[in-house]
């Protein structure tokens, strides 16, 4: 009798607002093909679960599978926002727990089937052990299915012994043999029904689309970072593709039209950059002799950034497109805790040198001109996109106390950074899994969610967050954590909070047009002023008018333009006009006395000025009217307290008590 050499693989682990083609439905066929057995892939998105069990029952029906194998690809989504707040409650088809939805997928199969069960991928992978006991496949795959695929036809037979990353119980005893790590696939994985597959399926989940065909360059990664799965996974080796095999796949999707590669690995540069800079070498060269339809861009999950300018301008030019870093914090200590590879000897030259080389890339002020001119290609070529640029750290990770903060924070303003980036992304939390044994304090501080979003203590099979056991502790609570690290990212990391500032609403809140007119009339009167004349206008009452505008309802002047610049002209020019007639109030203060000196203030600067002296914006007024007091009027001493506002809010300066041992030691 032939032996039957054809299973089926199922995923029910996609997910709902974010579907991608799963890359197992490519590389475990391909892996199973070269022992000439047949994989046929179906994922379960689109299908009703009241029709899964059917689904199942049809597919057996029509192929004759010897075997049923589920991949299942992600435990969670890692992200606490799509377990807690509206948005999860409201998510089509339910927040994404994708493992109960496997164990939904296990129940459906039995109900039609008594063939046996095999489930592997990443996060079986990751939870091996305890995801036998809470799924209760017949058999679990751990990582690369190689030596499954190579005893196919003993394992079908109930023989388990000696194939490697196999899971398997004996009763209720559950066996887990030795485990191997698989170099990535020496041959082609693609072939023209797959491709066909792939994009029958982002015809049919048009949202957020196709973001590239994934190709895999290498596997494993040879560090350890505390809040990263890969080499536990991967292995700690790095095993890399041939680069022939990885073109001979890319140039099989072009001919397929698809032009737009998602390159996969732990990281680009696990180990330095030759290689990475090789595949770009290989990708120019194809590009250099293909039609414009025909030239490809590629995406790289993550890279490690130790990138030179040239280096990056090699990898551009080849179609690069970007790619994700994680950096925890600019604190050598936490690095250390959370093992990452990043040092700030050489971590802040080299996230300078890549914004600086985004920004050039951009077109954006910042030394130079476009890079690559006179290359042969233009970078353009590699799509500029139109996207702010930003930096993202893990610095809600369990090592990090406001030490850590404090000297991020510091080293980034000594380092001119937060100019740099428009943007910046803080991760609050981690998640947390058992592999890594978490300690007590992580424990005590990590929450899980259940399917109904309830919160619970701990479990690993759930989506569990922890947050930095310190500042819970010194915040109170992880909502604290959060939005402190929202204001963080905007005002001392980047230069975000200039793009929140509404200046028309701060003059709404904070002054009238009364109070405006007799503050410019006897600012002229100290005689200490440089008046421009629209001072001179306001004092007047020949401005009175578009005064009166900035104070009416509407947000647009009657031409239909915004009222916004008028309002932060009119806050600047009282504030400057201010600073000239009390120079020593200003500087008693500690605040910027001189359009120069505002000009090259930063909000961190002035945070430590302001937290050196007070902790509560009461407190920083009491002693301002304790001083400005004698010296001056009624009308002066409010005008006072309107510039000091003005600065405070031009910082983006929030004076909360817990906040300052993130200034000061
Ligand atoms: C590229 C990538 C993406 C790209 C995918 C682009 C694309 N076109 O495919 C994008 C950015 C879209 C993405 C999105 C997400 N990703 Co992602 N992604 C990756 C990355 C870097 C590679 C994934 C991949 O394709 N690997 C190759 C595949 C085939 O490996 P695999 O599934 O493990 O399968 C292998 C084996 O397990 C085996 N196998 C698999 N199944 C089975 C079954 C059987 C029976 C057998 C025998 C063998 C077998 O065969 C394969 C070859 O060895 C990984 C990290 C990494 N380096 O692996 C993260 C990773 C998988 N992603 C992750 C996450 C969390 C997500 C998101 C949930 C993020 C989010 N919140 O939106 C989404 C999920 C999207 C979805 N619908 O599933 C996590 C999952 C961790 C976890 N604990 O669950 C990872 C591990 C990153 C990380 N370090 O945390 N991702
Ligand atoms: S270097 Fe990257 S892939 Fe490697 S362990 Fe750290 S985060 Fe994970």
């Amino acid at each position: 009798m032939s032996q039957n050499k054809k299973s089926l693989l199922l995923n029910a682990s996609n997910m709902q607002n974010f579907p991608i083609y799963p890359y197992a439905f490519i590389q475990v066929p391909a892996v199973a093909r070269r022992l000439g057995i047949e994989v046929v892939c179906k994922d379960l998105l689109n299908v009703p679960r009241q029709r899964w069990a059917q689904t199942v029952l049809d597919l057996i029906d029509h192929h004759d599978p010897a075997l049923i194998l589920i991949t299942l690809r992600n435990t969670d989504s890692l992200t606490v926002e799509d377990y807690e707040g509206g948005e999860a409650q409201e998510a089509e088809g339910g927040a994404y727990f994708p493992i109960e939805r496997t164990k939904e997928l296990m129940a459906a199969i039995r109900d039609v089937s008594d063939l046996k069960i095999a489930v592997g991928g990443f996060a079986f992978s990751l939870l091996a052990e305890q995801l036998m006991h809470y799924l209760r496949p017949d058999l679990g795959v751990f990582g690369g299915g190689d030596a499954f695929f190579d005893h196919f036809e003993r394992v079908t037979q109930g023989e388990y012994e000696d194939v490697a990353n196999l899971l398997f119980f004996q009763g209720e005893r559950l066996f887990s043999n030795s485990r191997k790590f698989f170099p990535p696939l020496a041959e082609a994985e693609y072939t023209p029904s797959a491709i066909e597959k792939m994009m029958a399926f982002y015809e049919s989940f048009p949202s957020p689309g196709f973001l590239g065909a994934p190709v895999e360059i290498m596997r494993g990664c040879s560090h350890t970072c505390v809040f990263c799965s890969e080499p536990y996974v991967g292995g700690s080796l790095v095993s890399y593709r041939d680069l022939s095999v990885v073109m001979g796949d890319i140039e099989m999707l072009v001919d397929h039209g698809l032009t737009q590669i998602y390159i996969i690995s732990s990281e680009l540069n696990p180990e330095g950059n030759e290689f990475v800079l090789q595949l770009a070498d290989r990708i120019r060269a194809f590009n250099q002799q293909q039609p414009e339809e025909r030239k490809i861009t590629w995406f790289g999950a993550n890279y490690l950034l130790r990138f030179r300018e040239d280096e990056y301008e090699r990898l551009y030019r080849s179609g690069f497109t970007g790619g994700w870093f994680d950096i925890t914090a600019l604190d050598d200590e936490n690095a250390r805790l959370m093992r990452t590879p990043y040092r700030n000897k050489t971590l802040l030259t080299n996230l300078k040198t890549y914004a600086t080389f985004e920004r050039q890339r951009k077109g954006q002020p910042q030394g130079g001109g476009a890079p690559g001119a006179g290359a042969e290609e233009s970078l353009d070529e590699a799509g500029v996109e139109d996207k702010p640029l930003r930096w993202t750290m893990f610095l809600g990770n369990p090592a990090t106390t406001s030490a850590t903060i404090r000297d991020t924070l510091r080293t980034a303003d000594r380092e001119g950074l937060p100019k740099l980036f428009e943007d910046c992304h803080i991760s609050t939390n981690m998640r947390v899994f058992d592999y890594e044994e978490p300690d007590d304090a992580t424990l005590a501080a990590s929450v899980s969610i259940t399917p109904d979003l309830e919160r619970t203590a701990y479990q690993q099979l759930l989506p569990s967050f922890a947050y930095p056991p310190a500042l819970l502790k010194k915040l109170g609570s992880d909502k604290q954590i959060t939005k402190m690290f929202d204001y963080l990212e905007k005002t001392y990391l980047s230069t975000k909070y200039l793009e929140t500032r509404d200046w028309h609403g701060f003059i709404k809140g904070t002054a009238n047009p009364q109070s405006i007119e007799s503050w410019a009339a006897e600012l002229l009167d100290t005689g200490r002023v440089h008046v421009p004349s629209r001072l001179e206008q306001i004092a007047g009452g020949t401005a009175s008018s578009p005064l009166q505008e900035l104070f009416s309802d509407g947000v647009q002047d009657e031409a239909g333009n915004s009222l916004e610049i008028p309002a932060q002209q009119v806050v600047d020019m009282l504030l400057i006009a201010c600073m000239q007639a009390f120079p020593d109030i200003f500087t008693w203060l500690g605040f910027p006395h001189t359009v120069d000196k505002l000009e090259g203030t930063t909000p961190y600067e002035l945070a430590v000025t302001v937290f050196s002296r007070w902790s509560t914006q009461v407190d920083l007024f009491d002693d301002l009217n304790e001083k400005v007091r004698p010296l001056l009027g009624k009308s002066m001493q409010e005008l006072v307290e309107f510039c000091v506002l003005a600065v405070l809010y031009r910082f983006n300066i929030q004076i909360e008590p817990l906040y300052r041992a993130l200034f000061i030691d």
